[in-house]
C-alpha cells in the first residue's frame, strides 16, 4: 500500500435519538467516549471520533440528533447536527428496526434529500440482532424506495456485526487525503470532558423519567498529584429542581454513592490511575431554558 492511496475524510453520523449512534462509534473506536444509555438525548454535542488504520483515517462526528427543539438546549443541538452534516464528506444515517417510517424518520429523510447527489449517503439499519431475516428484507426495501441512499447496510452495533463492512464501504466513498490527526489519537475531546460524560452517563442509567434530561456536569477540579499516580476530581451535578436533587442523592445518599462509585471506576480505567472523585449536587432552576447556563455548561461554540 503506497502513501498516496491513503484516504481520509469526515463522516457525520445522524439519526433519531436512541438508534445506537454512540454504540456504533464506540464499537469502531473501541473505547467508551460518548455516553450511552437507553434514555434519548444522551448525546448533546458533536463529538469527534477518529479511526485510523493502514488504509484510511476516518473522522466521525457523533451528532446530537435531529428533532424539533423544545428549549434553548434543543436549539443548540439542532444547529450542531446540521453543521455536522455540512462539514462532512459522507453522511451516515442510522435507523433501527422499526417497521414503519415514522414522523421523526420522515423529517430526517426530508433534510437528507437536500444532500442527495452532493454527498454520499449511507443508511445503516441497526439492532438487526432483534429481528428475523424476512423482517430485515422488508425494512431494507422500505428504505430503498426512498431512492436517496448510496448504500444500505444492516448492522448490530452492540454485537459488532457488520461494522467492518461499514468501514470498508466508507473507504470506497472517501477520497485520497492526508492524516489529519496523529494515528494514536481517538478523540479531540480532553479527559476532563470525557470524565464529565462518564458521570452524566451513570446518572442517565440509574435515574428515571424527567430527572436525567435536566442533568449537567461541571468539573470544578481535575488535578494529577505530583507524587502519585492519582487524580483528584471534583464535579458538580446540576439538576433543575429541588425534588430532583433529592432523587439524585437517594435514601441516605445511596443513589449518589452508586453513581459516584461507578463513575470513579470507569474514570480510573480511562486515566489508568487512581481517582479520588468528589461529587456535589446543585440546583439551577430550569437551566435548559436559560441561555447563559446552557453556555456555561459547555453547550456553546
Ligand atoms: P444514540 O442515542 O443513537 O447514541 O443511541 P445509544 O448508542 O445511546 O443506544 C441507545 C440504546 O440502544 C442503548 O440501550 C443501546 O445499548 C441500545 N443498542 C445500540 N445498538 C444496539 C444493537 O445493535 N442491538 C441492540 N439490541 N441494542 C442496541
Ligand atoms: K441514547
Ligand atoms: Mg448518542
Amino acid at each position: 500500500m503506497t502513501e498516496n492511496n491513503f484516504k481520509s475524510g469526515y463522516v457525520s453520523v445522524i439519526g433519531r435519538p436512541n438508534v445506537g449512534k454512540s454504540t456504533l462509534l464506540n464499537a469502531i473506536i473501541g473505547e467508551k467516549i460518548s455516553a450511552i444509555s437507553s434514555k434519548p438525548q444522551t448525546t448533546r454535542q458533536n463529538i469527534t471520533f477518529i479511526h485510523t488504520d493502514e488504509d484510511a483515517q476516518i473522522i466521525f462526528l457523533d451528532t446530537p440528533g435531529i428533532q424539533k427543539p423544545k428549549n434553548k438546549l434543543g436549539e443548540f443541538m439542532l444547529t450542531e447536527s446540521k453543521e455536522g452534516i455540512e462539514d462532512s464528506d459522507v453522511i451516515t444515517y442510522i435507523v433501527d428496526t422499526s417497521k414503519k417510517i415514522g414522523r421523526a424518520e420522515r423529517s430526517i429523510i426530508d433534510i437528507l434529500k437536500e444532500y442527495k447527489g452532493k454527498l454520499p449517503i449511507i443508511l445503516l439499519i441497526n439492532k438487526v440482532d432483534t429481528i428475523r431475516k424476512d423482517e430485515l428484507l422488508e425494512i431494507i426495501s422500505m428504505y430503498a424506495e426512498e431512492e436517496i441512499f448510496d448504500d444500505i447496510i444492516p448492522i448490530s452495533a452492540m454485537k459488532n456485526d457488520g461494522v467492518d463492512i461499514y468501514l470498508e464501504t466508507l473507504k470506497k466513498f472517501l477520497k485520497p487525503g492526508p492524516m489529519y490527526y496523529p494515528e494514536d489519537m481517538i478523540t479531540d475531546k480532553n479527559e476532563r470532558f470525557i470524565v464529565a460524560e462518564i458521570i452524566r452517563e451513570k446518572g442517565l442509567i440509574y435515574l428515571n423519567e424527567e430527572v436525567p434530561h435536566g442533568l449537567a456536569i461541571s468539573i470544578e477540579k481535575f488535578k494529577k498529584r505530583e507524587d502519585k499516580n492519582m487524580y483528584d476530581i471534583d464535579a458538580n451535578i446540576y439538576v433543575e429542581r429541588d425534588t430532583h436533587k433529592g432523587i439524585l442523592i437517594g435514601k441516605n445518599g445511596s443513589m449518589l454513592k452508586r453513581i459516584g462509585t461507578e463513575a470513579r471506576e470507569e474514570a480510573e480505567r480511562l486515566l489508568d490511575a487512581k481517582v479520588n472523585l468528589q461529587i456535589w449536587v446543585k440546583v439551577e432552576k430550569n437551566w435548559r431554558d436559560r441561555d447563559n447556563l446552557v453556555k456555561r455548561f459547555g453547550y456553546d461554540k
